[in-house]
C-alpha cells in the first residue's frame, strides 16, 4: 500500500471512510507512516480522517472513521452527524487545533499532528493517566500497557550476566532499566556472586540467575560444616545508621544510586538471610547481620534500614522470620548453610543465649537439639515508596560478620520491581 497526495484525500474526503487506508497511510518493517508520519511498531495515532491505527508488526491495523463531533473537520465537509466542534476550518486538509490534547499533563498528546513536529513522535495511549505513557516503566501484573509500547505487563527483559560487577549484580534480580545512576560492590571481590542456583541449590525468584552476597565466600568450592571466611580482622563501623558503630567485620556492600521512573511510587525485591550461626549462636550480644540502607527524599530519618520484621528486629538469626529446618519454605539441603551436622546442636549453644532483649523461638523449648547448622529466613520480601520530589534514592545492601569474622552469612536477593502505588515500608513472607 503506497500514500497518495492528501489532495486525493481530500478530493475523495466524502467518502473517505472507504479509502482511508490508500489515502493516509503505509507501513514497511517494524514501523509505521500515518499521513507521512512516522510511529513505532506498537504505537497508536490518530489519522487526519479520525480513525485511530495501531502500528502491530510493521502493518497498520485502524478503527471505523470517527468524524462526526471531533472539534475540528478533517476536509472539505463533516461526514458525520454533527460538527459541533466549532472551528471547522473550511476547505483546508489539516489537524484542527485542539484535536491532540495532553489531557493528563505528561507531556504526551493522544495524537500526533503534523503542525506540531516539536511535541513527542510518540502517542500517550492512556491520556488520562500521567502515569501512563511512552517510556514509562512497565508494571508487572497490573494488566496496564504503562509504557504505550502495545504489550502489556512486558515481561523482564533483563538478561543474567556473566562477570560480578555491580551493573551486573542489579541485572542479576531484574534491575536494568535506565533508573540506574551507579552501582558498586564495596568488600573483599569473592563476597559477591550472581548465581542460576546459589551453591547448586537454591534457584531464582523471576528471571535466570540471583545476586549473592556473603560475609565470607559467595561461591565456595563445596559445602562445609560452619564457612567461615576471614577477609580481614580489622573491624570497620556498623553501617547501620541507627546503632552506635560498635565494630563489625567482613562488610560487603552493595551501594546503589538510582533515579525511580517517573510513574514509580515505590519498590520491593526479594530476599533470603542465610547464616551458619544457627542455632548455636541464638540471642548472643553478637550476631551477623543483613540491613537494606534506603537513603530516599523525604524520608525520616533520611537513612534508614527498611529490611526488620514485626518487632522491628534486624535481620539476624534471631528475626522472626527465621526458620527451623522442620519448619524450611525452602529447601536449604545442598547449601553450607544446612549442614547435618555429627553432633547435636542446641539454641544458644554452650553460651545459652543470653542477649538482653532476645527471645529464644518456641521450637527451642524443652532442651531441643537439632543435628543441621545452619539455617535461613525463607524468602522475604521488602517493600519501600520512594517521592518524586527529591532526587535520586540509595539503596545498601548490607552484610557482615558481628563479633568475630568467622561462622559466615549470606544474602541472596532477586526480583526487583517497581511498584505503580506507595507502600509502607515493611517485610513479609509469602
Ligand atoms: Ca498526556
Ligand atoms: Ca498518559
Ligand atoms: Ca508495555
Ligand atoms: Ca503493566
Amino acid at each position: 500500500m503506497h500514500a497518495r497526495t492528501p489532495l486525493l484525500c481530500l478530493l475523495a474526503a466524502a467518502s473517505c471512510a472507504l479509502l482511508i487506508a490508500a489515502c493516509g497511510s503505509e507501513d514497511s518493517g517494524t514501523s509505521c507512516t500515518i499521513d507521512g508520519l512516522t510511529i513505532n511498531d506498537g504505537a497508536s495515532a490518530r489519522t487526519r480522517d479520525c480513525r485511530t491505527c495501531t502500528c502491530t508488526a510493521g502493518a497498520l491495523r485502524c478503527s471505523a472513521p470517527s468524524c462526526g463531533d471531533a472539534g475540528f473537520d478533517t476536509g472539505g465537509n463533516d461526514t458525520g452527524g454533527s460538527d459541533t466542534g466549532g472551528n471547522d476550518t473550511g476547505g483546508s486538509d489539516v489537524v484542527g487545533p485542539g484535536e491532540c490534547r495532553d489531557s493528563d499533563n505528561d507531556g504526551f498528546y493522544s495524537c500526533l499532528d503534523p503542525l506540531h513536529p516539536e511535541r513527542p513522535q510518540e502517542v500517550d495511549c492512556d491520556d488520562s493517566d500521567s502515569t501512563v505513557q511512552p517510556g514509562a516503566y512497565d508494571f508487572f501484573g497490573n494488566r496496564v500497557d504503562d509504557d504505550c509500547d502495545g504489550e502489556i505487563d512486558n515481561t523482564p527483559r533483563c538478561g543474567c550476566p556473566t562477570g560480578v560487577t555491580g551493573p551486573n549484580m542489579l541485572e542479576a534480580i531484574e534491575l536494568c532499566d535506565g533508573s540506574i545512576v551507579s552501582a558498586t560492590m564495596s568488600g573483599n571481590n569473592a563476597a559477591f556472586d550472581i548465581a542460576t542456583r546459589y551453591e547448586g541449590a537454591l534457584g531464582p525468584r523471576s528471571g535466570n540467575c540471583l545476586s549473592v552476597i556473603s560475609s565470607g565466600t559467595a561461591n565456595p568450592a563445596s559445602a562445609g560444616v560452619q564457612p567461615g571466611t576471614e577477609f580481614s580482622v580489622v573491624g570497620v563501623a556498623d553501617p547501620d545508621p541507627a546503632g552506635t558503630g560498635e565494630l563489625v567485620y567482613d562488610l560487603a556492600q552493595l551501594v546503589v544510586e538510582l533515579d525511580p521512573p517517573n510513574n514509580a511510587r515505590g519498590f520491593q525485591f526479594d530476599f533470603m538471610f542465610l547464616s551458619s550461626e544457627w542455632p548455636e549462636f541464638l540471642c548472643q550480644t553478637f550476631n551477623d547481620t543483613y540491613y537494606t540502607i534506603a537513603t530516599i527524599p523525604g524520608f525520616t530519618p533520611g537513612s534508614q534500614n527498611i529490611s526488620f520484621d514485626s518487632n522491628g528486629d534486624d535481620v539476624t538469626v534471631n528475626v522472626g522470620f527465621f526458620e527451623q529446618p522442620a519448619a524450611w519454605t525452602t529447601n536449604l539441603v545442598g547449601t553450607s548453610m544446612a549442614q547435618n551436622d555429627v553432633l547435636s546442636n542446641s539454641c544458644g549453644g554452650i553460651l545459652g543465649g543470653g542477649a538482653p532483649g532476645c527471645t529464644m523461638p518456641g521450637y527451642c523449648s524443652g532442651g531441643a537439639t537439632f543435628r543441621e547448622i545452619g539455617s535461613g529466613s525463607g524468602w522475604l520480601t521488602t517493600q519501600a515508596p520512594v517521592t518524586q520530589a527529591g532526587g535520586n534514592i540509595q539503596l545498601v545492601f548490607s552484610i557482615h560478620d558481628e563479633g568475630d569474622s568467622s561462622l559466615d552469612s549470606v544474602v541472596l536477593i532477586d526480583a526487583f520491581e517497581w511498584l505503580p502505588y506507595e507502600p509502607e515500608i515493611n517485610t513479609v513472607k509469602e
